[in-house]
């Protein structure tokens, strides 16, 4: 196994072999970083492009997702402590009234892919743990999929003013019913309508472009 075999897998989505390629590249004493840079960060970097370019539709990004996500349990431990620093914090979560998951965990594991560390709050996650994780993160990542629960957003931001931290973290917003005019409405800092676009968005946020 090599890097740019590894990098293949994680394109097609092919868990096991990446998750064995992992394995394997660190048996022959490859560092946690070079695998991150030189295969699995371009692995989704590749299936982004791929999805842009309507080549790939979410069940192709959710099979290279799930890849991504399997060789991060491998690899997470071993990046805690190395020298590869994350580039920003993020923290998401879906909001209060809604179980809705696949697409801020799809979120999440681009943005790892790409770097950031990411505190998964979860579903149903109310303002004040909103507000509550945002102390230590630099963006808070809000995801709704319902039209109903799409209105607790406000909700978060007023939350956060009231704490004092609103200017401390960037908020950006995301899920199907929702839209750049409701987010500029509403004044979070960014708006995305899918997960490549927030990896996009988010470093923007943080300044990484
Ligand atoms: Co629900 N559901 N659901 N559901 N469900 C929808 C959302 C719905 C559109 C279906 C429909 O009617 N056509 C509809 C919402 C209508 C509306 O309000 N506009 C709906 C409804 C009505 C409901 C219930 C109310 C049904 C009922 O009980 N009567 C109920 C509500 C439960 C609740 O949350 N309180 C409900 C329940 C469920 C299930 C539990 C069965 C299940 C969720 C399982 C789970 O997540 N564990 C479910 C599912 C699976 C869906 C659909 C079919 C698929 C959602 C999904 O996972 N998509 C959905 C229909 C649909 O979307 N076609 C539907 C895949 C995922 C990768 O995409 O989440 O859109 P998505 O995320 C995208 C982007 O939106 C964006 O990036 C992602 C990747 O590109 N994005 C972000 C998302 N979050 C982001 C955050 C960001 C940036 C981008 O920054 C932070």
């Amino acid at each position: 196994m090599d890097f740019e075999a590894l990098r293949q897998a994680v394109v097609e989505g092919n868990t096991d072999e990446v998750v064995r390629g992992v394995q394997a590249l660190l048996l022959q004493g490859a560092q946690p970083g070079e695998i991150l840079n030189q295969a699995l960060i371009p692995g989704m970097t590749e299936v982004g492009v791929r999805f842009q370019d309507g080549v790939y539709f979410i069940p192709e990004m959710m099979l290279a997702a799930n890849a991504m996500r399997q060789a991060m349990v491998v690899m997470e431990p071993l990046l805690v402590g190395s020298s590869v620093e994350p580039i920003g914090r993020v923290a998401l979560g879906t909001i209060s009234g809604d179980i809705h998951e696949f697409g801020k965990n799809l979120v999440g594991t681009m943005l790892k892919g790409a770097g950031f560390e990411v505190v998964d709050l979860g579903v149903d996650v109310t303002p004040q743990a909103f507000v509550a994780a945002a102390d230590g993160v630099d963006v808070l990542g809000i995801s709704a999929l319902l039209s109903t629960t799409m209105l607790n957003i406000p909700l978060v931001l007023k939350a956060l003013a009231d704490a004092g931290m609103r200017n401390r973290v960037k908020v950006i917003v995301g899920g199907s019913p929702i839209t750049q005019q409701f987010a500029d409405q509403i004044g979070a800092d960014a708006y995305a309508p899918d997960a490549v676009s927030a990896v996009a968005c988010v470093k923007r946020l943080v300044g990484v472009v």
